[in-house]
Parts: C-alpha cells; structure tokens; sequence
C-alpha cells in the first residue's frame, strides 16, 4: 500500500479523497491556490502546499507544478479526482516517467476511451451498440448530406472534441443542415481548437443512464450497476440516482456485461463510467466513456456499500478486486443533488461569497460530501459546487422522503443556493413518478416560471423551525453584523468565474 498520496484537486472532491486516505492509514498531501489558502481540504489533509495564483491555468491545472509537489514531499501515487487534469493523459504520463502512480487508467486506455470517435469504433467492435451514424469525422458537403439522408431525419452532430453539448445540433430537416453545420463546426473550433464533426441519429426523449466498471491489474472487471442522470440544465447534471426508476434486471445485466465488454477492449482499468441514451423501449446505445471517478459515485456506493475511493486505491497499489461480479448487492435507493452557490431568482447565475452561516442536514439515510464551512468564501475561481446531498432510502420514495427532509434542514447564509430548485423538482409527479429524460428540466423550467414553486415541504414542526432560526440569528448576533455586501460577490473587479458564467447562458440557450 502507499504511504502517501498526493490530491491533485481541490473542494469537496479533495476532501472525499482525503478522507480515504485516513480510513486507509495512507498520508494525504493536499495542494491549493491563492484562493484556497483556507479551504477545507487544507485544512483535512495531513499536509499542503501552496501551488500559486488562483486561475487553475496556473495552479491546479499545471503538471510540472503537481510532480514537483509529489516529489517534495515523496509521495508514492497522485489521485485526481474529477475535472481539472483527471482526464489528461499527460498527467498519468508525467507520473509513470517520475516512478509516481497514478491512481486511475493508463495514459493509453485514457486516450482510446477517452475519444468519443476511438471509443465508438471499439465499440462496434466490440459488439457494443452504438447510435447509428458516423465513426469518424465528416469531411465533406456531400458525405454529409448522403449520410444525414441515410441515416435518417433527426440526426444529431457532435463535435469529436466535443463535451458538455458544446458543438452539438440536432437537425430535423434537410434544409437546416448546412447552417448547423457552420454552427457547431465554429462552435467546436473555438471551443476546443477542432471543428471536426460526426454524426448520429437524434434520439428523442431519451435517458442518460450510466454504468460504473471498475477494473484491477490481474484482468478482472466488475459492473457496479448503473446510474440514472437525466435530470440536467443544459448539459449539467443536478440531480443522480441508483438504481434507475426504469431499469430491469435483465437490461441491468446486458448493460453492465456491454459496459465491460468495451472498458476491457480498451485496456482499462480501475474505475470509469460507461453513459447510454436508453430510448423509451428500454434499448440502449453507448454514448461515451468517462475516464475517471465522477461527482456522483456517491449514489453506487450508498447502493453496493462499497467505498470507490478506497477501491480505486487499492486497485492503482496493485491489489486484485476483493469481491467477484457475484458479490455485487444492490440495496436500496440513493439519489443526490448537487448543491451549488448559484441564484435560482436570476437564472441561477454563481453566486460566490462569505458563508455566513450554515446549518447542514444530518440523520437517518442522509449523507453530505461538501467542502465548505461557515466563514469560509467561496471563490469566484472555480465551478461554485458547495457540495452533495445524498439520500438513501430501502426504496425510492423513502430516498425520496430522506431528501425532502434533509433539504428543508439545509440552510446557508451570506450565498444564494440551488436548494429550492431540488424542492420544486421533488415535488413533481413527473419526479416522484421516475418520468424523466435529458431534457425534463430544462422543459420543466420554461414551463412553470419561478413563482408556482410549491412552499417548502417541511418536516419541522412550527416550534422547531422556529428553534432553528433563532440558533441561526444567535449565532448571527453573536459574530457581529454581518456586512451584507460581502467583499467576493458583489465586487465589480473582474470575475472570470461570473464572466464565464454570463458567457455560457448565452453560448448555452437550449436551440430548441
Ligand atoms: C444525444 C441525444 C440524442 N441523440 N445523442 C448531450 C451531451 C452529450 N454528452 C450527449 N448529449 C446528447 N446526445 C443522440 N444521438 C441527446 C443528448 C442530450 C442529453 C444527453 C444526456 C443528458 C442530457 C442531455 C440533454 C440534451 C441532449
């Protein structure tokens, strides 16, 4: 086992990876910018060090700055959690030539799953299904229409480069096809420097279920169940559940064998996500594959009792899987909302700033990965995740329950926060039904404006609602007034968090 892991991320994600480590006995190294001097996964990990200025260009996202970290401090493996270098493989290269592991695939498999043109040829041939379309790249005006044509009316094009529905159109007619596209090609060049564009059939209303696989470096792989994340706005998942309202035993099976049968063809190892659409007759087509661990693991672990994390570790120290495909228990229902510093009331644009106070949930079923505390300021520097919520429940409407609940004890001040958005969505029958697809929300959104939220569903009895407002005013009273104008959130000064937010509702207008 290492003695020592370097956490090559920071916020809640830094904090779960941190936490594994002192369950494992292993040492953690954490690593922050300017603007996370005083976070909290600083402050939990056995030591850090400082990485320079706040934007991640020139912090979290510079290698030479992550190696030379780790080699200071002799550390044996470097975890990165999700985003930021996760999915470089530049990263994993930079660690094998410094006799560091990384703890996540090789640069290799990375690289072959990791291209969503890669990964679908090594689906077909690995019998996986596919979205009928292209494998690879289109090149011309011709190719594109004799394809779109036989193919079939919609058809979807999708940048190869592409991610988070960035140089992405569906095209219902032939007449619209050259505009998109001009569209998504300039679209995907300014976004990731390649225009290159493949094509699909546009399937309508369908789910986004994903699968979990986690493999070892003795040949074995294990699907751990799937993942429904369909609840999204405009590309951003919001809310996660496990097990999917609409799966079956039979369809779980033939997933996970799918999901398998392709992480193996490309040579992968320790744990990634395989996503589907799965259309309303329960057929699914592989989509892509995510190369590292994801925000909402929590859920699978909350329904196999497992710990990813834990797992994740010890498969990249060269252990074998301590359990077999058969071992693998589903239990119960979780689902998880991803609570961020952003205004419902204003397009729920971030809304970075000093906390000022907080009162998180706790109690039967209930479980808070967050990387945040009472006094700290969120920076204006990064995504404004606070953190999940995670519900579980023996069954769906208990998760269901737990969450509701858990929601109405949540409270934070000195930031603006999602939480009533999970509210409103809870209270739906269209939710509470399982009734859901990838563009439920942002339908929902347009639909019923922000005034027909339902009041709050609260479990708290009048006295103790009332209990817990004068703690937090007591706790108010006792630090002092508050500036209301804290310094962060309402300064004019640049924002580079604010200005790409503004920039992606514009980029990011559902085009239909
Ligand atoms: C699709 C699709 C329908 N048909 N592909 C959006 C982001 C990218 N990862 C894949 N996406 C989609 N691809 C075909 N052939 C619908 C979507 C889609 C979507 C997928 C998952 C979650 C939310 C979504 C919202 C809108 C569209």
């Amino acid at each position: 086992m290492f003695r020592k892991i370097l956490i090559a991320n920071r916020g809640e994600i830094a904090v779960r990876i941190a936490r594994a480590c002192r369950d494992m006995g292993v040492r953690s190294v954490a690593v922050y910018s300017d603007a996370d001097r005083a976070s909290l996964h600083v402050r939990l990990a056995d030591e850090a060090y400082p990485i320079g200025p706040a934007p991640s260009r020139e912090s979290y996202l510079v290698i030479e700055k992550i190696i030379g970290v780790a080699r200071y401090a002799d550390c044996d493996a470097v975890h990165p959690g999700y985003g930021f270098l996760a999915e470089n493989p530049a990263l994993a290269r930079a660690c094998l030539a410094a006799g560091i592991t990384f703890i996540g695939p090789t640069a290799g498999a990375m690289e072959k799953l990791g291209s969503k043109t890669a990964a679908r040829h090594i689906a077909r041939e690995a019998n996986v299904p596919t979205v009928p379309g292209t494998l690879d790249p289109i090149e011309t005006a011709e190719e594109l229409l004799s394809i779109a044509r036989h193919t079939g009316f919609p058809v979807v094009l999708k940048a190869v480069a592409g991610g988070g529905g960035k140089g992405m159109r569906s095209v219902y007619t032939e007449s619209e096809l050259a505009g998109a596209w001009r569209d998504a090609s300039s679209e995907a060049l300014n976004a990731f420097g390649d225009g290159r564009l493949y094509l699909e059939k546009y399937l309508l209303k369908p789910r986004h279920i994903e699968i979990q696989v986690l493999g070892d470096h003795h040949g074995h792989m294990v699907y751990l169940g799937e993942r429904e994340c369909s609840v999204q706005r405009r590309h951003q998942k919001v809310i996660e559940e496990a097990p999917s309202p609409i799966m079956t035993p039979d369809v779980r099976r033939r997933m996970g064998e799918a999901a398998v049968k392709l992480a193996r063809a490309g040579g992968y190892t320790n744990a990634g996500t395989v996503e589907f659409l799965v259309d309303a007759d329960r057929n699914f087509y592989f989509l892509e594959m995510n190369t590292r661990l994801q925000v909402e693991h929590p859920v699978t672990e909350m329904v196999t009792s497992m710990d990813l994390v834990k797992l994740q570790i010890r498969i990249a120290a060269g252990e074998p899987l301590p359990f077999t495909q058969d071992d693998v228990i589903l239990r119960g229902h979780a689902i998880e909302c991803r609570i961020y510093a952003e205004d419902p009331g204003n397009n729920f644009f971030p809304s970075p700033g000093k906390i000022l106070n907080l009162r998180v949930p706790s109690g039967p079923g209930i479980r808070l990965d967050d990387g945040v505390y009472a006094g700290w300021t969120v920076p204006n520097d990064y995504d404004p995740m606070l953190g999940k919520l995670i519900a579980w429940g023996s069954d769906r409407a208990e998760a269901i329950a737990r969450l509701q609940r858990a929601l109405d004890e949540y409270f934070a001040s000195g930031i603006k926060t999602n939480i009533s958005l999970f509210r409103r969505i809870l209270a739906t029958s269209d939710f509470q039904d399982g009734n859901i697809y990838t563009r439920w929300l942002d339908d929902f959104l347009r639909d019923s404006p922000l005034q027909d939220a339902p009041p709050p569903t609260s479990t708290l009895s009048p006295p103790e609602r009332a209990a817990l407002f004068a703690a937090a005013l007591s706790h108010l009273t006792k630090a002092g007034a508050p500036e209301t104008n804290h310094s962060t959130g309402t300064s004019r000064e640049s924002s580079r968090w604010k200005a790409d937010g503004r920039r992606e509702q514009i980029d990011r207008e559902p085009s239909r």
